[in-house]
């Protein structure tokens, strides 16, 4: 675990001001974390999203990044390309592609591709549990019973854990990350850049139009995910540990109740007591799994 102390973190920023995303915004904070985490090794690369929005249209852009805008199914595979490239011209740099949640799903061919043959790359998915850009459509991220614009009455399969696919899927380094805790985003941003091959890292990103909540509470959002348990905080680096942020609430009763999490959010006022004690024993479930991975690995 690499720790991050707020006073050496480099001043320089790479998302500037005045771009384009709402107010409370998680990208731009995952971004502009990634700039102090990162900052001149990478290159960009951003399938379609509120990220190419945020990124600007012609002639402008917010990135101090470079960037290249692909297509959405494509971003992993512009990645292994760029990195042979880098390769071969015995150029510096890190080839990261900064992806949504529908940009995983529509491009999970590529991804896992990449995954398979451990391309040079680091892949962030920032996961606002909906395809956020087009008007808050269901993902395969999506909270199980979220209303969505094609969920109107809530979204009837279970959120995709894509972290743990990865995990099975041999990628050399996987750490789930949050909006809500930025040092230790930061952290694992540096060990990933450690480590050669394909790392990934799933950064939940609660987005205040889409989800329905007040903007200035992104980040206390994104932490009540993680004291509920809902989210869980981990890392694999050849051993997989669960994060120092998350550890306290493996012990349900240290967690905070899922009640003030999920009534916090438009997307979620329809839900019974049935509803929410279903969510609770899901979530129990995954931190079963969660655990028992720590002894496996
Ligand atoms: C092949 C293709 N299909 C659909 C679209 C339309 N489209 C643009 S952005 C977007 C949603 C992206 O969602 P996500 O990846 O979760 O990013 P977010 O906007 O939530 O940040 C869609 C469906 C597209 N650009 N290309
Ligand atoms: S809709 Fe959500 S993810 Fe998209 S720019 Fe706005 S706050 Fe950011
Ligand atoms: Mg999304």
């Amino acid at each position: 675990m690499v720790v991050v102390k707020i006073k050496d973190l480099p001043k320089e920023k790479f998302l500037l001001p005045g771009n384009t995303s709402c107010q409370g915004c998680p990208h731009a904070l995952g971004l502009k974390s990634l700039g102090m985490a990162l900052g001149d090794d990478v290159v960009l690369v951003v399938p379609a999203g509120c990220t190419t929005i945020i990124a600007g249209s012609k002639d402008k852009s917010s990135f101090k990044f470079p960037c290249l805008h692909v297509p959405f199914a494509s971003a992993p595979a512009v990645a292994t390309g760029l990195g042979s490239a880098f390769r071969r011209l015995g150029k510096k740099g890190i080839p990261v592609v900064w992806m949504g949640d529908g940009g995983s799903d529509i491009g999970f061919a590529t991804l896992s591709g990449a995954c398979v043959r451990k391309d040079d790359m680091i892949v962030i998915v920032s996961d606002n549990e909906a395809y956020m850009n087009t008007g808050i459509q269901t993902s395969g991220t999506t909270f199980w019973k979220a209303r969505t614009t094609t969920s109107p009455t809530g979204k009837r399969e279970e959120k995709k854990d894509l972290a743990l696919i990865m995990l099975m899927h041999k990628a050399d380094y996987v750490a789930t990350a949050s909006v809500g805790y930025l040092q230790d985003f930061i952290g694992k941003l540096r060990k990933a850049s450690e480590i050669d091959g394909f790392r990934f890292i799933h950064l939940h990103s609660p987005c205040p139009p889409g989800w329905g909540f007040d903007s200035s509470e992104t980040v206390e959002m994104a932490r009540l995910a993680v004291k509920c348990g809902a989210w869980i905080l981990w890392e694999f680096d050849g051993k997989f540990r669960i994060s120092p942020m998350s550890k306290p609430y493996a012990d349900k009763s240290k967690r905070a109740p899922l009640t003030e999490y999920l009534k916090k959010q438009r997307r979620f006022r329809h839900l019974s007591d049935e509803d929410i004690a279903e969510i609770e024993r899901r979530i129990d479930e995954q931190w079963r799994v969660v655990l028992a991975l720590e002894d496996v690995f």
